[in-house]
């Protein structure tokens, strides 16, 4: 069980014992846990705020916006703004990327979010979450530009999420594995309720949205049939499956348990890679994922080294169970 200590406190001596959070690192993440539990707020609010339905506008990827995807988009964008640490912002509720403004300093790193991803459960109160990549400023003399967005996720310097579910949970990495953190609604403080998290290499759970399976490529087919073969069948074991419909939802209960969760390349838009978003969903995800001994893949390459050319491109996401992964991988490499 580790110490019940706060995050501060927490970031503290991570920074005393090994340096890995400098100044202006500690802040960011502070001023994000504290949006998050603004956002918590929001949430539990449900029927009782008017922060239910739809906000009547669409988001750059024409999906419609709901009340609270851009009430948690103008909370994390109004708590980053002013602190010093940030050069600029990405989010999926903005077409463009957003500087911090010159009545501000600019600071050392650039913040990426899906502020409140699974928003179509909100109103059927299931749980959703907000999830977050943060990218260190490139250097140059001209200003911020989209194009500074544009780095591979293993030069994140840290990633987290946070999950509006039974519990409010924080998990963030800064590259030397994970942390958990509950909130104290009574105190309204984040507290470390788990240092030691490894996704157990080996699993009998997989998340996937099953409808869509006629639409997948063949090794995709072929996983998954295997998987329902179940003891019978060349895995010689049964599976169990999962779908929230929230990404922070299946990928917190595979970093709990272990399960692999896959959102695949269809058919019906062959032209895109995927419906997850790279930059701020997938590159996350896949930094805490291998982060606790798991593994994240695009079903071809690791998540972590592809060189993003948009700063909304989506991608076909594999992750968690690193021999799951592996397996799902190798069928596709074989099967082209
Ligand atoms: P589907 C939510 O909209 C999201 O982006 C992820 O959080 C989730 O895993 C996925 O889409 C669900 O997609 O097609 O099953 O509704």
């Amino acid at each position: 069980m580790s110490k019940r200590i706060s995050l501060t406190q927490y970031l503290v001596e991570q920074q005393r014992e090994h340096g890995t959070i400098p100044a202006q690192l500690r802040l960011l993440i502070e001023v994000v846990a504290r949006a998050c539990k603004r956002i918590a707020i929001a949430v539990n609010k449900g029927a009782l705020g008017d922060v239910l339905g739809t906000a009547g506008t669409d988001n750059v990827q024409g999906e419609v916006q709901k009340k609270l995807d851009v009430i948690s988009n103008e909370v994390l964008i109004e708590a980053n703004e002013w602190g010093g640490h940030l050069a600029a912002m990405a989010s999926e509720e903005m077409d463009s990327i957003h500087v911090v403004p010159n009545r501000y300093p600019q600071g050392e790193y650039m913040l990426l979010f899906d502020p409140l991803d699974g928003s179509s459960n909100i109103d059927v109160n299931i749980s959703i979450g907000t999830i977050f990549s943060v990218l260190r400023k490139i250097g140059h003399a001209r200003g911020i530009s989209e194009e500074d967005f544009l780095q591979p996720g293993k030069q994140q310097a840290a990633a987290g999420y946070c999950v509006y579910g039974p519990q409010t949970t924080l998990v963030l990495t800064v590259g030397s594995g994970l942390a958990m953190f509950t909130l104290d609604r009574e105190t309204g403080s984040w507290v470390l309720t788990d240092s030691d998290i490894r996704i157990p290499e080996d699993t009998q759970e997989f998340a996937v949205n099953m409808s869509n399976m006629r639409h997948w490529a063949p090794p995709m087919k072929r996983y998954i049939d295997e998987c329902l073969a179940g003891k019978t069948g060349p895995r010689a074991k049964d599976f169990n499956m999962r779908w929230v419909g929230s990404m922070v939802a299946d990928v917190h209960r595979l970093i709990t348990r272990g399960g692999v969760f896959i959102y695949p390349w269809d058919q019906r838009e062959p032209e895109k890679p995927g419906k997850l978003r790279l930059m701020y969903e997938a590159n996350p995800m896949a930094f805490l994922v291998e982060q606790a001994g798991g593994a994240a893949t695009n079903a071809k390459e690791r998540i972590l080294d592809l060189q993003p050319t948009k700063l909304h491109e989506r991608v076909s996401v594999v992750l968690g169970s690193k021999n799951e992964v592996e397996r799902v991988t190798a069928y596709h490499r074989e099967g082209g």
